[in-house]
């Protein structure tokens, strides 16, 4: 064995050069690692008594891809890049195999798809996730990828930028072999089949009779792009894709690989491509708990209780019955329980329907829940997360009661939306064991759980939480405790905005475009219209009834899209917001009522006021503590309400736009609007005033751990 670099070493076994690499945490092809593959497929191609070479990593994962740090980064060697390193093996004398395990993705995938031939284990899952990174594949994989699966897989590969199981890869053509036993002797024996059958060197770059069918018919990509317009709105690396594989149809192999490579470094170059990097790392860092070291002890959830089998108990439901965990939940009465029960079972029937899952998986599932309507029933379980309706005191009265039932070591928790956790702990013997578990709605799709420390949460207690919530695949991010915790505290910071602007200002449909054009997936007003207009609504007890366009439409039935209308109008069976001309009677009359005269405000300042609102608000978050930092908003305003990741998120996001010319706006609107919530938060001064930016802030008392 020989070290050819600090993370590459060469072997040679049985006459198969053997070239490891060994680049913790997840393999990324760093400058030394490809050093360290030139120099050994030099020495390989040059070794008489080697006949094949095998690239192989070792660790959890074949390369999971170039390495993101390295980016932009001046002092890292460019040469040798990875087109280098493919070059070099696509083009050796000997067949080059590549031995996949893990997450081989991006550039590594790419340097997969290099070699003549690739074997994986059954659990392996490739892919080309690029576009997650504004970027597209920038070695080849635009290029190589259509001539093994055909334009259109390779185009929703990319696109999507989801990985695929080995089974799959298999099937495609992407992968010869899967290996069940040991992948390195596996691979080696695949490639000295290979080497003593003596055949041509399977080349990917010389296969195209994928490509006819596009070349054909050119039509495919306008229709692809029609296909995917709707959900990459705003994106700019999937059409960066769909030209790029144009090219590889369209121009000879290597000219495709010259046209792939200018549109990445363009890619390269965006503020899109900034600004998607800066949440992946934003993203991984929201995981990281200072005062809570990655060894501390966790407690095993084996089983969960779920009291509440309304809209959220149901959906929290399912997030364990899809990870094989039993649940028993808990209802009121006997028609609420088997409602709950019904919906889950119907939901599950629809996935089925949709070929997500099978009709086996609805029964076991369905077979792993048990309804109850005592408490008793939850004495034994691991963990309960209480979900009935937000109302503090019969939050307590649960609490007191599984107290009392539930075992030593069980973890409570509460759904709550806004509520005091440490108010609720404190009735309860065990304030340690209590803990806020915020899942968003539809509570089995939305990926993001704000996980809520109380004063005397236990670290065991949120250690659990966290692995649990990756367990069930969500995003958790740990909040502290004030009312609306952070996602919906700053939500409403941008609804106040909406409200104001929609009594002085402008008509729904005017304020939700500009929130729609930013990058949301809708506006404030269609979304209310969604999730009802009469949560909350206090009916005759509403307060200043006459200037309060929610009740005026309330009280005339038009509580959102369940009652066909709200602030829009909705034809039966579609979700389209219509705008109403009764509605903007309705408004005019409540801004009169209010004694507003309406004045006219441009897109600008109204996305501004909502945005900004919502800055001033992240601030006040940071530095009351609430937040550990600032990646964790930006993470929780990503997966909980849409905030589109080309735009980074909204902390990186007032970083570009700069906080001295926020603090300067919000000082314009509060006096121009007499709006006390936009004068700015202390922090935004002071960052603003050391030319300072959120991602510089961090709060002492949180790492001091
Ligand atoms: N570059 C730099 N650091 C990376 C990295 C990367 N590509 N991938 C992971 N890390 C770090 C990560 O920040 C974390 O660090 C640690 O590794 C573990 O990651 C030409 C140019 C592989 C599926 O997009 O999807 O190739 O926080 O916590 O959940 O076309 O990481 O511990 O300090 O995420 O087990 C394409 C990105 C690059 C894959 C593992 N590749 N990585 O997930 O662990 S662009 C990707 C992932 C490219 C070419 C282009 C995941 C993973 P720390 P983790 P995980
Ligand atoms: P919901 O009205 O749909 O369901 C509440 C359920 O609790 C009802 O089925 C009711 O019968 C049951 N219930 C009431 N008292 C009970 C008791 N003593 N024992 C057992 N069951 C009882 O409400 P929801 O929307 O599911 O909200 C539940 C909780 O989740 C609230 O705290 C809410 O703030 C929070 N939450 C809601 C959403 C959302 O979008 N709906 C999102 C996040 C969090």
């Amino acid at each position: 064995m020989k070290e050819l670099s600090q993370s590459v070493s060469y072997d040679v076994q049985d006459g198969v050069a053997v070239l490891i690499t060994n680049n913790p945490p997840v393999n990324t092809m760093s400058y030394h690692v490809r050093q360290g593959l030139v120099d050994g497929l030099e020495e390989a191609d040059k070794d008489g008594d080697v006949r094949a070479i095998v690239l192989y990593c070792e660790g959890r994962t074949f390369f999971a891809g170039m390495d993101i740090t390295e980016f932009g980064n001046p002092d890292v060697p460019e040469a040798p890049g990875i087109t280098d390193v493919i070059k070099k093996l696509e083009g050796a004398s000997k067949p080059v195999i590549a031995a996949l395990h893990g997450t081989p993705l991006g550039g590594g995938f790419e340097t997969a798809l290099g070699c003549h031939h690739r074997v994986a284990v059954p659990s392996a899952k490739m892919g080309l996730p690029e576009v997650k990174l504004g970027i597209i594949p920038g070695a080849g994989g635009t290029v190589r990828l259509p001539r093994v699966v055909g334009v259109q897989a390779a185009l929703e590969m990319m696109t999507s930028g989801n990985p695929i199981s080995a089974e799959r890869a298999l099937s495609a053509g992407l992968v010869d072999e899967i290996v069940d036993g040991d992948l390195l002797s596996g691979a080696i024996a695949f490639v000295q089949k290979v080497a003593s059958a003596d055949e041509p060197l399977a080349r990917i770059r010389d296969s195209d009779e994928k490509l006819q069918a596009a070349r054909t018919n050119p039509e495919i990509f306008d229709v692809f792009r029609k296909s995917i317009a709707r959900k990459t709105r705003g994106f700019k690396a999937p059409e960066a894709i769909i030209q790029s594989v144009e090219g590889a149809v369209r121009l000879p192999f290597d000219e495709a690989l010259t046209n792939e490579r200018r549109i990445f470094v363009e890619c390269q170059k965006s503020p899109e491509a900034k600004a998607q990097q800066y949440f992946f790392f934003a993203e991984r860092q929201a995981k990281k708990i200072p005062d809570v070291p990655k060894d501390t002890p966790t407690r095993g959830i084996e089983k969960v209780g779920v009291i509440g089998a309304g809209t959220m108990g149901g959906g929290i439901s399912m997030n364990f019955l899809n990870r094989g965990i039993p649940v028993t939940i808990v209802e009121a009465t006997q028609e609420a329980l088997d409602r709950g029960i019904g919906i889950i079972e119907k939901n599950y029937a629809s996935t089925a329907k949709k070929g997500r899952i099978t009709e086996d998986d609805v029964k076991e599932r369905m077979s792993l829940l048990t309804g109850a309507l005592d408490y008793q029933a939850l004495s034994d379980v691991d963990l309960v997360i209480e979900a009935v309706f937000e109302d503090m005191d019969l939050k307590k009265t649960v609490f007191r009661a599984i107290d009392e039932i539930c075992k030593p070591g069980c973890v409570l928790a509460s759904n709550t939306s806004y509520l005091n956790i440490n108010e609720i702990a404190a009735v309860t013997s065990r304030p340690q064991d209590v803990i806020g578990l915020h899942f968003f709605s539809p509570a089995n799709i939305m990926r993001l759980l704000e996980v809520v420390r109380g004063d005397e949460t236990s670290n065991e207690v949120l250690a659990t939480c966290m692995k649990l919530g990756a367990h069930i695949g969500k995003v958790a991010v740990v909040v502290g405790v004030c009312r609306g915790f952070v996602g919906n505290r700053i939500l409403g910071a941008r609804m106040r905005q909406s409200d104001d602007l929609l009594l002085k200002n402008a008509m729904p449909q005017e304020i939700d475009a500009v929130v729609f054009d930013f990058g949301f997936p809708m506006g404030s007003f269609a979304m209310r219209d969604l999730a009802g207009l009469d949560i909350g609504w206090l009916g005759d007890e509403t307060p200043d009834k006459d200037i309060n366009v929610r009740h005026q439409l309330c009280t005339r039935g038009r509580r959102g899209q369940k009652t066909g209308g709200g602030f829009y109008d909705y034809e039966s069976g579609s979700r389209t917001p219509i705008p109403n001309a009764e509605v903007e009677q309705i408004i005019q009359e409540v801004s009169k009522n209010a004694g507003v005269t309406r004045t006219e405000i441009s897109a600008a300042d109204m996305l501004k006021r909502m945005i900004y609102a919502m800055v001033n608000e992240a601030a006040k978050i940071l530095d009351e503590g609430i937040a550990l930092r600032a990646a964790a908003i930006d993470v929780i305003w990503v997966y909980g309400y849409g905030w589109p990741t080309y735009r980074g998120g909204l902390t990186y996001y007032a970083d570009q736009i700069g906080l001295t010319n926020i603090v300067e706006d919000l000082d314009r609107f509060s006096t121009e609007y007499d709006d006390p919530e936009l004068e700015p938060a202390p922090l935004l001064r002071q960052l603003a005033r050391e030319g300072k930016s959120f991602q510089d802030f961090v709060r002492q008392d949180h790492f001091e751990a």
